[in-house]
């Protein structure tokens, strides 16, 4: 039986799952939401992508889409938040979310578990990270978005790596000279837009009802 609606593989506190389900909520696209434990992944997932990662979305003609920046592009690509980039932006915003998903990331891993890479103290993972940071502060220091006047694609991509730096030491953070920076995530954490993506589901057991996401704005 083919399902009706694409099926996505989620997983709450995921960066990557929450920047998938920000292109979903903006793009207004509905999905199957299938929420995952990773200790405990369900065999429908791996039979579909056996590298075994959330998010993955599975759409109604069975492909299998399983890197993140890809299903965002999937919801999003017909969206004013993808749409309204030129060629030239578009290049700059890969450019800019490959920086986050490469180096910033590592830096950002190195930082929160600085007692599991003991090479380095976490002052200088962190300094790692603010490489990246500073970019980002001089972008909004321009503009509002990373991109433009509005926020778009590159900003939902980025914003849940910048919301996991933060929380490693938030005290640290806001009182650090990013005044832009802690506008554009203080803004977001405080929207209905995330409230509405970090939403608790349960975990998925194959045989559940089915859940629609996004929600209805009653559910
Ligand atoms: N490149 C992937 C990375 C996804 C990823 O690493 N997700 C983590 C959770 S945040 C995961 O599923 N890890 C597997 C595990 O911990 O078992 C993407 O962009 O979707």
């Amino acid at each position: 039986m083919s399902a009706n609606y694409p099926i996505f593989y989620s997983f709450r506190r995921c960066p990557y799952a929450m920047r998938a389900r920000l292109a979903l909520v903006m793009a207004e696209r509905e999905v199957e939401l299938r929420e995952v434990v990773l200790k405990d992944k369900p065999a429908e997932l791996l039979k579909i992508s056996p590298k075994g990662t959330v998010p993955v979305l599975f759409d109604t003609d069975q492909n299998v889409i399983e890197e993140s920046l890809d299903i965002m592009l999937w919801a999003a690509e017909h969206h004013a938040i993808w749409q309204s980039l030129d060629e030239q932006q578009r290049k700059e915003a890969f450019i800019l979310i490959e920086e986050n998903d490469v180096s910033f990331k590592q830096a950002l891993d190195r930082y929160k578990y600085a007692d599991r890479y003991p090479e380095h103290s976490e002052q200088y993972y962190r300094q790692q990270g603010e490489q990246f940071l500073s970019k980002l502060e001089y972008r909004l220091n321009q503009q509002i978005g990373l991109m433009s006047d509005t926020l778009t694609l590159v900003d939902f991509a980025i914003l849940p790596f910048v919301r996991q730096f933060a929380l490693v030491n938030w005290d640290w953070f806001s009182n650090a000279d990013y005044p832009r920076l802690q506008n554009w995530l203080n803004g977001f954490l405080q929207s209905d837009l995330f409230t509405q993506i970090m939403h608790k589901y349960p975990q998925w057991h194959s045989g559940d009802e089915i859940i629609l996401f996004p929600a209805a704005p009653n559910q």
